[in-house]
């Protein structure tokens, strides 16, 4: 079954997708584990990743690289944040049939110029296109697939962009118009009550997207109380969980010279081959070495 359709019938089953962000094939794999329903192949944790900003240096190849990976091994519908379209509606033709053949089962494109900032940082420059240039990229987006399943997901950032929830409403009813299926709407307010806000007055038929890094208030209680929400992406917890507890390792061993002291708070390295399927390696006489 393709990608979108497996993704689609996660949101018609249960009513609401749960994507975990991911920026290795190894924590999708851990996503899948843990059970959420689809991986967020995030911009901000592959750039992170590489020690860099998320303001579109990681390119288009690195992420559709990771983003196939993760798809493989992880098993999951992968909802590919592709940030701008990586150009104009030109490049968006590409993107969308590079992103398909990789496997996604969703893309998610943002409505800011390239190159972007990060939506996260509070003062960065959050430029936006024109509403009928967005319209073009979201055509582009929709001709473009082959497979009719494949989800596209249109992100506002006005409320990022500080220009309030008229016009991201406006915004949001342009790209449906467009033939957006989802609309993503973004806020960096650290608490729920502007996005709650926008959902209340949201009047289209398309589900909506959140990403509740700012707000973290906001539980999967308090989204499906909402009604609308399609999409829960929970945006950038793979990354920072592992920098948390690297840290923690790293500064144990410095500290005690030694690596006795996280053995028991570290993964095992028989933990580690099941992750890497070394149950399936034979040795010289065909005999399975695990
Ligand atoms: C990402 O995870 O790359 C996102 C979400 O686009 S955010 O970083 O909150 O903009
Ligand atoms: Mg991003």
């Amino acid at each position: 079954m393709a990608a979108g359709t497996k993704l689609r019938q996660v949101l018609a089953g249960k009513g609401l997708i749960e994507a975990m962000a991911a920026h290795s094939p190894l924590s999708a794999m851990l996503a899948a584990e843990a059970g959420f329903d689809a991986i967020w192949a995030s911009g901000f944790e592959l750039s992170a990743m590489y020690g860099l900003p998320d303001v579109s240096l990681v390119s288009m190849t690195q992420h559709l690289d990771m983003t196939r990976a993760m798809a493989e091994r992880s098993g999951l519908p992968v909802v590919a944040d592709v940030d701008t379209g990586f150009g104009n509606a030109i490049n968006v033709l590409y993107v969308v049939e590079q992103y398909e053949r990789a496997g996604v089962a969703a893309i998610v494109m943002e409505d800011k110029s390239f190159p972007k900032v990060t939506s996260l940082i509070a003062g960065g420059r959050q430029e936006m296109v024109r509403i009928e240039e967005f319209q073009g990229k979201i055509e582009a987006a929709r001709s473009a697939r082959t497979d009719k399943d494949l989800l596209f997901v249109a992100r506002t950032e006005a409320l990022i962009a500080g220009l309030g929830q008229d016009e991201a409403l406006k915004r949001a009813r342009a790209y449906e118009a467009a033939g957006a299926d989802m609309i993503l709407v973004h806020s960096r307010q650290k608490t729920p009550d502007e996005i709650e806000a926008f959902v209340k007055a949201w009047d289209g038929k398309a589900p909506i997207a959140l990403v509740p890094t700012a707000y973290p208030q906001m539980t999967v209680a308090r989204v499906r109380a909402l009604k609308k929400i399609g999409l829960l992406i929970w945006g950038n917890h793979a990354i920072r969980a592992s920098v948390a507890a690297m840290r923690k390792t790293f500064a144990q061993i410095r500290k005690e010279g030694g690596i006795a002291g996280v053995e028991g708070s570290i993964a095992t390295v028989e933990d580690v081959f099941d992750l890497q399927g070394m149950g399936k390696v034979k040795d010289n006489e065909g005999r399975f070495l695990r």
